[in-house]
């Protein structure tokens, strides 16, 4: 069947983790409906960081419960929801006795860089969170569901920014007259980016050690908020995250626009990064999943669509801002990471496209689109949650609260 067939997936059972996050709901909904058996898992964490911080999402989002239900309504097919936290092996194991995957995609990670470096116990807890929430779903395949495919989701920022093309995940060197094809050298730019260098090297002794099918996906900045799906009634609509903490650069930036608050470029603006559509992260997954890796092997998938500096994102917001009479600003702010503000990035991907993967490049008309959606739920902006409040040089022991 073709990929967008409403039964693409026939006979496979995919299980989601992460599923009630921005990336994790539009897959889980967009595999649903085109016949892959869905469930989701997920502790509901992302949740509670908001609650604790007092964030929220521009989006008024339902509990996992009521988007669950609204889809059977809607769509007429189950995803089975299974509560619960993957760093707990006995919770894990049972759920995978229960479901029994074809496919695991595991967005179920703490996500955002400056929550890692708030202080030393968010450093702890989202290394401890992801490192071992990934380890347990290795034993888990191995135990449990043997040939069940991992699709893994790192980042590109496991690279950070070399003066040397990157590669999709290995590096083919000649050292000394002789020649190996290597991982390539990671070089993660905060706790969080770290945590997925490190998943990365313990899948990929996994895989070899218990001959696992596992894929690795580096994803770049993820923007964008409308998938078919998602779209079909309020009631399923995503996520999309604004505050300084959680909230990503392009998104934040059409917000930004959308309230009039003046566009918050860090520092010098030319940190360039892969960008991609959330229209394009659920096809991708789907690419994924269709294609399971052979056991023993670890293809890794560079999964962005364009690369952007900061600055020309800043450029083309104010253009659209304009175009809907808007009056963009931007301005720039002491840059509160550790980072290169100017540098040579030029990252292959080449892999999904090779297995039919069509971008939805950024364009007026998408751009236009995201914007209307986002000047929708201007009212929801608490501005104060806006300006950055995190600074890497002074993360320390002591915990860290954001008040507004
Ligand atoms: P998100 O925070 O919106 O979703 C992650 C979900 O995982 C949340 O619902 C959370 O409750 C859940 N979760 C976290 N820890 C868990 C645990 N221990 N057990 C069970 N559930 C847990 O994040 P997202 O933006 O959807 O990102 C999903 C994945 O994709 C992450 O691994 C992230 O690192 C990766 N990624 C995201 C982006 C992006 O721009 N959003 C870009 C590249 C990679
Ligand atoms: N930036 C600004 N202004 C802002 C926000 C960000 O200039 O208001 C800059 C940052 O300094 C950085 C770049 O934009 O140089 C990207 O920052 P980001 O917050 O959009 O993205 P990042 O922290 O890297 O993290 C996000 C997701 C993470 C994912 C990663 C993909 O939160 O889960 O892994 O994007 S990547 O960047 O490719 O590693």
């Amino acid at each position: 069947p073709r990929s967008d067939a409403a039964d693409a997936g026939k006979g496979q059972r995919v299980m989601i983790i992460g599923g009630d996050g921005y990336c994790g709901w539009a897959t889980a909904l967009h595999l649903s409906q085109r016949g892959y058996e869905v469930s989701i898992v997920d502790n509901l964490c992302r949740r509670q960081f908001d609650d604790q911080l007092g964030f929220n999402s521009l989006t008024p989002i339902k509990s996992i419960h009521e988007r669950v239900r609204k889809w059977e309504e809607v769509s007429g097919r189950k995803i089975e929801l299974f509560i619960g936290d993957v760093c707990d092996y006995e919770f894990l194991g049972a759920t995978f006795e229960k479901f029994n995957p074809t496919a695991a995609v595991h967005f179920g990670e703490q996500r955002s860089a400056p929550y890692s470096m708030m202080d030393r116990s968010r450093a702890i807890f989202t290394q401890t969170n992801n490192v071992m929430g990934t380890i347990n779903v290795l034993y888990a395949i191995k135990e449990f569901a043997p040939d069940c495919h991992l699709v893994k989701l790192g980042t590109m920022g496991e690279y950070g920014t070399p003066n040397i093309d990157i590669e999709e995940g290995y590096l083919t060197i000649t050292h000394n007259g002789r020649t190996d094809t290597l991982p390539y050298p990671k070089q993660g730019g905060s706790f969080y980016h770290l945590s997925k260098c490190h998943d990365s090297a313990n899948m990929l002794f996994c895989t070899k050690a218990w001959n696992l099918r596992c894929t690795d996906i580096n994803q770049g900045v993820v923007y964008g908020i409308a998938t078919d799906e998602t779209m079909m009634h309020p009631d399923l609509i995503n996520r999309l995250d604004y505050d300084a903490v959680f909230g990503t650069a392009l998104n934040r930036f059409c917000i930004q626009a959308a309230v009039g608050h003046p566009m918050t470029v860090y520092g010098k603006g030319g940190q360039t990064r892969g960008f991609l559509n959330i229209r394009d992260t659920v096809q991708c997954i789907q690419i994924a999943v269709d294609n399971p890796a052979e056991p023993g092997k670890m293809p890794i998938y560079n999964q962005f669509t364009q690369q952007f500096s900061v600055n020309e994102l800043a450029g083309l917001i104010t253009e659209a801002g304009q175009k809907l009479g808007l009056s963009p600003e931007v301005i720039s702010v002491p840059n509160p990471r550790t980072e290169a503000e100017e540098h040579y990035y030029n990252a292959k991907n080449s892999n999904l496209k090779d297995l039919g993967l069509e971008p939805t490049l950024l364009g007026d008309e998408l751009l236009d689109t995201l914007m209307k959606t986002v000047i929708d739920y201007k009212d929801r902006v608490d501005q104060r949650l806006i300006m950055p409040g995190v600074n890497w040089k002074e993360s320390q022991s002591v915990a860290k609260n954001i008040t507004k």
